[in-house]
């Protein structure tokens, strides 16, 4: 008798029509036959899926460029297909559901024609986890396999654990034409089902990661009482007595996860270990307190400013090739070394380089090298910082959350929160200055809540009202504090030096969750008393310091503006809760 798996996949072959069907095992094997199709293939673009790289410098890694106009998620082009529009909110493009099948079916009708149909079985979570998901995703482009064999744990076990059952999210993928006038990323959280075509790239094509393990997941969190977040999990152990805090970080795309989930630290007496880079599922457990897994098992980074002083431990992980191969998509390549490069990976530029298209590249030109959305898949097991605890089923127990964003100015380095609905409200308001990690204009502030904008798979304001009943269910619930590594002079430089430094604001925060330093009440929320922040062999003014910790009346009243015209949209359905501490914040200002 067929599975529920099997006939879904006669379904979607039916419906696309490929030359061969392909089961994806899920062996090293496996993936160095693919690598090498990979090698020879023209599929994506005018190049072929894989080029070899240097496998001294970069231990098993290979090239990929994609198609020039498929380099970033696509927000415009993905929707939320629920039968009521008000259930995905103002927040999501919506379509109705019957609508968007007929109209992306039609897209998908024939697609795979001449082409291979991969069924990749995998796990989001780890498989001994109760919080982990078994998915299928159907793909044409062996770039999206590889990379799901690298981002999930994925192969046939996964299929012998759903066994008949129908209880598995499933992904239908093709590359279509790479023709972004057919390209849609649908979802469908009722049936957890996406539907996705005409891309190739990460977000829109990965279906584990932002269409299931948020978009789906943060629906299923809302009916089931967790959270499915944009965060990375990172532990610090204090070396003196052997304790570890476990800390979670939440920023937009291309605000500093990754950088930070592996920081190392400048100050003395401190292990970072990295448990997430970019998504945390977070449960309450039976004390009470909150629990976070990381779902996926690899990282999917941006490239440019990644360097040794940057952030040395993911140079190291991009090196060490050790589990699974690692990808580096849309950088430039040294062609003296057959190396990949992007900006920020040297002081100085190699001497003959193509750039990401594969072009010669000429420093007189003025343009960059790597796509400034270039990046890197790599195993999370080759991290020389990942936690013990990586695997751990039940998660890490959560002392403190982090909301951050790029803000230019008005926001301070840090702030915390007065209180757990005081800290939803800040983060339900958080604006942050747009990056290439998604097509569109950069640089322009937009509310970005949770950094959850453009992965929240249903209303907002309902989202909201979740996060108040998870912190009304628990006992001891973690400090939330806001940061902003991202404060500019006149000249447009940042006057935070970030990265390594970012510990000491961390460290703070570890001292208000241990209690050990006091703090200073302000309008929006508690800030340090400078004295109780390590600034040990930091070169920085006193007039540096005031402006990082400056609130500003105008900037906020300009601040608060945006709010409202955020917090507008969603009427009556906002929870009371958060319009009061608008109006507070406003008499505060006024
Ligand atoms: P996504 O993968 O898109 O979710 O991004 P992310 O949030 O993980 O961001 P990531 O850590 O990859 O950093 C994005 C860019 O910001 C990189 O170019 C980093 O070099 C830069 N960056 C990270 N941390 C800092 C910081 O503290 N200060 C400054 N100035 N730049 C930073
Ligand atoms: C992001 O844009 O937040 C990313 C990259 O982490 S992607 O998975 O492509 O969304
Ligand atoms: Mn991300």
């Amino acid at each position: 008798m067929t599975t529920a798996v099997e006939k879904w996949v006669e379904e979607q072959a039916a419906l696309t029509k490929p030359d061969k069907i392909y089961w994806v095992q899920g062996t090293e094997d496996e993936m160095r036959e693919l690598t090498k199709i990979g090698m020879t293939t023209e599929r994506t673009g005018p190049h072929q899926t894989f080029r070899e790289l240097n496998h001294q410098a970069f231990t098993n890694s290979y090239l990929h460029r994609s198609h020039p106009n498929d380099v970033a998620r696509t927000e415009q082009l993905t929707f939320v297909c629920t039968p009521a529009k008000d259930d995905a909110g103002p927040n999501n493009n919506w379509m109705e559901p019957k609508e968007a099948k007929t109209m992306v079916s039609s897209l998908f009708d024939g697609c795979m024609k001449g082409r291979t149909l991969y069924v990749i079985p995998y796990m989001m979570g780890h498989p001994d986890s109760p919080y982990a998901k078994p998915c299928i995703q159907i793909t044409d482009s062996i770039y999206v396999v590889v990379s799901m064999y690298i981002m999930t744990r994925a192969g046939k076990k996964i299929l012998d654990r759903i066994g008949r059952s129908d209880k598995f999210v499933k992904g239908l993928h093709s590359i279509g034409e790479l023709d972004p006038s057919k390209r849609y990323i649908m979802h469908f959280p009722q049936e957890d089902l996406v539907m996705s075509i005409g891309s190739g790239y990460g977000g829109n094509a990965l279906l584990g990661k932002k269409c299931f393990s948020l978009r789906i997941a943060s629906y299923q969190g809302h009916n089931e009482g967790w959270l499915a977040e944009h965060m990375i999990i990172m532990g610090v152990e204090d070396k003196k007595t052997g304790e570890t805090m476990y800390i979670l970080g939440s920023f937009p795309s291309a605000c500093g996860k990754t950088n930070l989930a592996m920081i190392d630290p400048i100050l003395e007496g401190y292990n970072v270990t990295t448990l997430g880079d970019d998504i945390a599922w977070i449960n309450v457990g039976p004390d009470g307190r909150l629990y976070a897994i990381n779902p996926e098992n690899g990282f999917f980074g941006v490239a440019p400013g990644t360097g040794d002083k940057t952030n040395p431990q993911m140079i190291k992980t991009l090196k060490a090739g050790k589990f699974y191969p690692t990808l580096f998509t849309n950088t430039g390549l040294d062609t003296d070394t057959n190396s990949p490069w992007w900006e920020g990976l040297t002081d100085v530029a190699p001497a003959h380089l193509l750039d990401w298209q594969g072009n010669p590249w000429e420093a007189a030109s003025g343009k960059v090298v790597a796509h400034p959305n270039s990046r890197f898949t790599v195993a999370a097991h080759n991290c020389p910082t990942l936690s013990n605890e990586f695997d751990n089923p039940k998660g890490v127990p959560i002392s403190a959350i982090l909301f951050g964003g790029r803000r230019s100015d008005t926001v301070p380095l840090v702030c915390e929160s007065f209180d757990w609905n005081h800290g939803v409200f800040k983060a339900s308001s958080l604006g942050s200055e747009t990056t290439t990690a998604a097509a569109g204009q950069v640089g322009v502030v937009r509310r970005d809540p949770m950094a959850m904008l453009p992965f929240c798979g249903y209303n907002m304001a309902d989202y909201f009202r979740h996060w108040t009943n998870v912190g009304g269910k628990l006992k001891n619930p973690p400090k939330i504090f806001f940061v902003n590594w991202f404060k500019k002079n006149a000249q447009g430089k940042f006057i935070w030096p970030g990265f390594r430094d970012n510990f000491r604001v961390i460290k703070w925060m570890m001292d208000r969750v241990k209690g050990t330093v006091s703090a200073r009440q302000t309008p929006i929320g508690f800030m340090p008393n400078i004295a109780d922040l390590n600034l040990k062999g930091l070169d920085i003014s006193k007039e540096t310091l005031d402006v990082l910790f400056e609130v500003k009346n105008d900037q906020w009243k300009k601040e608060i503006e945006g709010i409202e015209n955020f917090y507008g949209q969603f009427g009556d359905r906002m929870p009371k809760e958060m319009t009061k501490y608008l109006a507070d914040l406003k008499k505060n200002f006024s």
